[in-house]
């Protein structure tokens, strides 16, 4: 009776938990989307976890019905001092130092069992956006972007943590764990993804208004690919006319939106190859290619760009990007296709 409610109870839980999936926002690890090492090594441990305790529990209702209900022989079985020892003492300390011994041989398994990182890349929560910065071997900066991290397929990536604000928690449910970013500390965290994909990342600790707005991407692709990318990175702006428009900016056009950027958003911004060197906000050399802007918020592309820059107020309130509302339209058009042809 309790135990057989228990199962229906139990198999429902199991057989409705991998819907958790078709979240489709921030599909979760212990829910089948693992695809990273960490993710797989977490959803492995909250398995043991929920099957270990569900058992526990179910034996430990099933004594109590006994202890209710049962024949007076039974229960006066439930009383012996080698039941109350062995399964109230003996047996937690057991199943507990168990549990703490494979949990800590998971997690070392998890940071890559001490292995050299292949690719490292310092990752700073700012509000309410992430600064990313790769690093070569010796920590020497190579580029900046922001929101949109690419990484190769199969191999180790570390990240460096860190913030100058409030507390941020950096977290790709599919790939790996969850990390503070603590001002004044540099934590690392190691990923590696085991399959090509797209994954989103959210802050997982509340750091202000905007806190909900704070998501990024990880992109892990083959080796070729991400090679590619990264020289492409590498490289200074060169402000191209987008392809596949139906008709492509002009140059003057183009020009013209790099006047407007310089005089109105150089103090906050950089583009690699132009004067504009602000930090304040994200560097913008490639901002044409990243797959969302504003931390996840808009889409990419010219109109969305136009929306941001005259109603980053109104999109993401507070942040410390001003609407520039009073541009002229034509001053507007022409700095969303400038920024557009920053591929
Ligand atoms: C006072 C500093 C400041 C000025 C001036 C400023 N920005 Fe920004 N900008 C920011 C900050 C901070 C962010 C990040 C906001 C966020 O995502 O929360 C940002 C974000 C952006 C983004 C999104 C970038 C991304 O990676 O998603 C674009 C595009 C952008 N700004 C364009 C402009 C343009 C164009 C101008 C000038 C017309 C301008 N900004 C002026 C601070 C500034
Ligand atoms: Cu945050």
């Amino acid at each position: 009776m309790l135990t057989r409610g228990m199962a229906a109870i139990l198999s429902y839980v199991l057989a409705t938990a991998p819907a958790g999936a078709a979240l489709p926002r921030l599909p979760s690890a212990p829910t089948g989307g693992a695809a990273g090492d960490g993710a797989g090594v977490i959803a492995d441990i909250s398995q043991i976890l929920f099957i270990g305790a569900t058992a526990i529990f179910v034996v430990v209702m099933a004594l109590v019905a006994v202890a209710l209900f049962g024949p007076a022989s039974a229960r006066r079985r439930l009383a012996s001092p080698a039941l109350i020892v062995g399964a109230g003492i003996a047996f937690p300390v057991v199943a507990l130092t168990a549990l703490l011994v494979y949990v800590l041989s998971a997690g070392s398994s998890m940071a890559g069992d001490g292995a050299a990182p292949t690719v490292r890349i310092a990752v700073k929560g700012e509000l309410w956006w992430w600064r990313v910065r790769y690093l070569d071997a010796s920590g020497a900066a190579l580029f900046d972007t922001a929101n949109d991290i690419r990484i190769p397929v199969g191999a180790w990536v570390e990240f460096e943590l860190t913030s100058d604000n409030v507390i941020h928690s950096f977290w790709v449910p599919e790939l790996g764990g969850k990390l503070d970013m603590i001002p004044g500390r540099v934590n690392r965290m190691r990923v590696r993804a085991q399959t090509a994909g797209t994954f989103t990342g959210q802050c997982a600790e509340y750091c202000g208004a905007q806190h909900a707005n704070m998501k990024f991407h990880v992109v892990a692709l083959e080796p070729d690919a991400y090679r590619a990318w990264q020289e492409a990175q590498a490289r200074p702006a060169e402000a191209r006319p987008a392809e596949a428009q139906p008709a492509p900016p002009s140059e003057p056009t183009l020009r013209r939106g790099e006047q407007v950027f310089l005089q109105a958003c150089a103090q906050c911004h950089t583009v690699r190859g132009t004067d504009a060197r602000g930090t304040l906000g994200p560097d913008l050399t490639h901002v044409g290619s990243r797959l969302s802007l504003a931390a996840g918020v808009l889409p990419n592309n010219v109109g969305a760009l136009a929306g941001w820059i005259a109603g980053s107020q109104h999109i993401k309130p507070g942040n410390p990007m001003p609407s520039f509302n009073q541009l002229p339209g034509e001053d507007l058009r022409a700095v969303a296709r400038y920024l557009e042809g920053l591929k």
